[in-house]
Formats: C-alpha cells, structure tokens, sequence
C-alpha cells in the first residue's frame, strides 16, 4: 500500500507530522497495525540504524527518526491492544544508575517496539531495585540495559546481581549494550547476550525470548 511506503519515508526523515497522518490515513483505509509496524515503522529504524552506522546519519537525525515513531505508536497501541495482538515479548530497558545518555537507549527502544515488542521504559539514571521491582510487577521477559560512561558500567553488573538475588534471574534474559560495553563484558558480568547497536538489539531479543520460552517449557 502506497501509505506503507510514504510512512516508511516519513519516519526515515523524521517528519513526525507527516508520519503520524499517514499513520491514520493507513488505518483508516483498513491497514492493520501489526503490518504498519512490520511493513514501514521497522524498516524505517532498521535503515536509520544502518545510516548511522555508515556515517550517513548524525544523532540529530536519529533522533527525529526514533521520535517520528512515538506518536504513530500513540495511535497504534491500543489498537494493537483492542486486536488482542500478543507482543513478541516484553521488555524492561533503561540506562543504568548514574547515567543519562538516553539517545541509543531510545533508538533501541523505537527499533524494538518497530519489531513488536511490549517496551517499558524506566528512562536514565534507573537503579537496580528499580529495574528489579519492574521485572517483578510487569513479568518482563527481557531486561534491556544501556550504559554509554565506563563509570555506570559497573552499575549494569549490580543490577544484574540484584535481579540473581532477588530470585528473578530465571524468569529473565538480560541483555546489554552502550558505547563502553563489549562482548566479554557482558559474559563477565553474566549477561545472556550482548548487542552492538540497535538493529542487532532486535535480533537478539528475539533470540534471547525463543530460548526463554524453550526454557520454561522445560
Ligand atoms: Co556524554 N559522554 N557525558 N553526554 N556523550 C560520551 C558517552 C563520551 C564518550 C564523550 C567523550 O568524552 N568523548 C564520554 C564518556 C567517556 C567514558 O566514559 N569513557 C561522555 C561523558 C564523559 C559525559 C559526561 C561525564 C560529561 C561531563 O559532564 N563532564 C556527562 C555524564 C552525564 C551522565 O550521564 N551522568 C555527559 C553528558 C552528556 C549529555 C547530557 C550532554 C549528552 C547526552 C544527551 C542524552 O543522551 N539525552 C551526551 C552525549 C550526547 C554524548 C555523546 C556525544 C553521544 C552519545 C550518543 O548519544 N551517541 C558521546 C560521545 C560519542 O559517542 N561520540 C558522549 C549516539 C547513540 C545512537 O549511540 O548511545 O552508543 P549509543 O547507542 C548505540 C549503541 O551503543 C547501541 O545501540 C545504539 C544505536 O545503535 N546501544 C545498545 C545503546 N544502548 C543499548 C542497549 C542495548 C543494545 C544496544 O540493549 C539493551
């Protein structure tokens, strides 16, 4: 549908207006929201990600793009909600204790709310009771951890410290990522997975779910 792609263009340039009219002439015409999301919203932010990843895109354009998808997510959750669509799973994100960079931290959160998860975003700054108690009161299947200061990268092994001896770490996967965190990082503090930047965030939740629900099938 010609909506589809004009959205899609929408959001790649930022034009939060235009996106989100597009959005309604879409569903107004009888475009269902999971395709919206699967057909312009996701690959709009995957191609954003890959842009700035080129040197192609700055963190300005970034941040139009990531922003030009909340308010089509206005208009689409409770659709979504209405149509009993199940999300592909549910994650809690933040940027760790003591940090406030939230620019990466969003995109992931706009790439995998494109991909279809449930996103509840905690925001900057969010301790480790706070990520745990969030776990616990929503039943996430993810915790998403951003850190961009190597001085908050110890605060992302507390968290999880705090989340093992809460009990919880069996129901969750945790996975990291920021600017400052690598690979062996994330096994040195027993994250499940670790993910260089927003589009390969996506993959690795839904990696990280599908081993979750053969876990507790188990
Ligand atoms: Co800050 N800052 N900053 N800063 N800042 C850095 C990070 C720094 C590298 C700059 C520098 O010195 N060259 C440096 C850190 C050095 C270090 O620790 N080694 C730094 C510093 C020192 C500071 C302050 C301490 C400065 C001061 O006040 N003296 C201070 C700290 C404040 C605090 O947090 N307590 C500070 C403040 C700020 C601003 C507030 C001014 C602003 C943040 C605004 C905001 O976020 N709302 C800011 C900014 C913008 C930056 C830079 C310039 C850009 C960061 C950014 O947004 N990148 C940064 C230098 C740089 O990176 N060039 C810098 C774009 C973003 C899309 O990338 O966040 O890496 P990134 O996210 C990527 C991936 O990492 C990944 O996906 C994203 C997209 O692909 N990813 C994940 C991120 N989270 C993920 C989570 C996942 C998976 C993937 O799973 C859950």
């Amino acid at each position: 549908m010609q909506e589809s792609t004009e959205l899609q263009k929408a959001v790649l340039v930022g034009d939060a207006v235009l996106a989100l009219s597009l959005a309604q002439r879409a569903i107004d015409q009888g475009y269902a929201p999971v395709d919206l999301i699967n057909d312009a919203i996701g690959p709009a932010m995957r191609e954003a990600g890959e842009l700035f990843e080129a040197g192609e895109y700055f963190v300005p354009e970034l941040l139009m793009a990531a922003r030009a998808t909340k308010g089509v997510f206005e208009i689409l959750r409770p659709l979504l909600a209405k149509q009993g669509v199940e999300p592909a799973g549910r994650i809690v994100l933040g940027t760790v204790q003591g940090d406030l960079h939230d620019i990466g931290k969003n995109l992931v959160g706009a790439m995998l709310e494109g991909g279809g998860f449930e996103v509840i975003d905690l925001g900057v700054n969010v301790t480790p009771n706070q990520f745990a108690a969030a776990v616990k009161e929503r039943s996430a299947d993810l915790v998403g951890l951003s850190a961009l200061l190597t001085t908050t990268l110890p605060a992302m092994k507390a968290t999880i410290e705090l989340i093992q001896s809460s009990g919880l770490r069996d129901q969750v996967k945790i996975m990291v990522g920021g600017a400052p965190v690598t690979q062996s990082y994330a096994n040195a503090i027993s994250a499940d997975g670790y993910a260089e930047s927003a589009a390969l965030a996506v993959n690795l939740a839904r990696q990280l779910v599908a081993k979750q629900s053969t876990a507790s099938r188990v």
